[in-house]
């Protein structure tokens, strides 16, 4: 079992509340070992060649989880998506899943839990303003729904789109993006294992803000990949046009791995802010997730193809 994706639920491991206020006597008394004993409990991403170990990780708190956000379907305010997004009506709501398959389908998003089981997985999640969170979701993997539509053997793309709802979503009105947002990945990208539908987190359903009630997590990806709110994923054989890379290109582009080697135009992404702590830590290549997903990416120049 990989280091990333416990099934056992953080909820039994060691109540969320305890934990973090146990986190908060140790930070409030200088505990300087903290790191020491979460390294003798947890199990630790050391590769056989001996490559760096990512840092063991703590979960950010439910609270800072779900008022801490990038929704601009609401708004480009962090603090006031949570409000914004408070009474957006995630059901009924239905997924179309078409394109290039043998077998397209919409499906209702209860009758997707239901068939998937999602389970926990605990990601960084690292976005290209240089923040980034622990967040414990409940998915299940991508791959396991792009099996069921049957990808058609020209398949080389997964294409991904937001709702369109400007009545619910004021943010939509701007008209400084091309909406409704959407997002893609190369096929061999979606089938990894790492490549979540997250439709929960802190095992309850997703908050509205967090991308009720269905999202994309891909967390070796800068944020932005991670589309909120889906209601269309369309298998093609020409590389999706993206809201980002539309509205940015020299920027934001379609691959968007996180590496702290190729930096932003306006800033290094070297480093990140882990939210909740006091100083910065270093930006992992991947995300720390290089075992899984550095193969996909062999003989491609990271730095064109950013
Ligand atoms: N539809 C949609 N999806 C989106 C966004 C958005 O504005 N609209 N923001 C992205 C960005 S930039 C980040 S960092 C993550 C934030 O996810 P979180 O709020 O659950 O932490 O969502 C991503 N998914
Ligand atoms: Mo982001």
């Amino acid at each position: 079992m990989s280091p990333f994706q416990s099934n056992i639920p953080s909820s039994e491991i060691t109540p969320k509340e305890v934990f973090l206020s146990r986190r908060d006597v140790l930070k409030a008394a200088g505990f300087a070992g903290l790191g020491a004993l979460l390294a003798a409990c947890a199990p630790q991403a050391v590769s056989s060649s001996g490559a760096q170990a990512a840092p063991p990780d703590v979960p950010n708190s439910l609270e800072d989880i779900s008022n801490y956000n990038n929704y601009y379907e609401f708004t480009v305010d962090k603090a006031r998506v949570a409000p914004l997004a408070k009474d957006f009506t995630s059901r009924p709501w239905t997924v179309e899943v078409g394109g290039l398959v043998n077998n397209p389908k919409t499906y209702d998003v209860d009758e997707l839990i239901k068939k998937f089981q999602p389970e926990e997985r605990i990601y960084r999640l690292r976005c290209v303003e240089a923040w980034s969170m622990v967040i414990p979701w409940m998915g299940f993997p991508l791959a396991k729904l792009l099996a069921e539509v049957e990808p058609a053997s020209d398949a080389k793309y997964v294409a991904f789109e937001t709702i369109y709802d400007p009545d619910q979503m004021p943010g939509q009105k701007s008209p400084l993006f091309p909406w409704p947002y959407r997002e893609g990945l190369r096929m061999d990208e979606a089938m990894n294992d790492l490549a979540i539908l997250a439709t929960g987190l802190y095992g309850d359903l997703l908050p509205n803000q967090n991308g009720a009630p269905i999202r994309l997590v891909v967390p070796w990806k800068y944020g932005f990949k991670s589309i909120k709110g889906i209601v269309r994923i369309e298998l093609t054989n020409e590389e999706p046009a993206t809201l980002w890379s539309s509205a940015s290109p020299n920027e934001y582009g379609f691959y968007a791995n996180v590496n702290p080697n190729v930096s932003h135009p306006r800033w290094s992404q070297a480093s990140e802010r882990r939210i909740g702590e006091l100083t910065r830590r270093p930006t992992l290549m991947f995300n720390g997730y290089a075992e899984q997903v550095a193969h996909l990416y062999e003989g491609m120049d990271l730095a064109k193809n950013y």
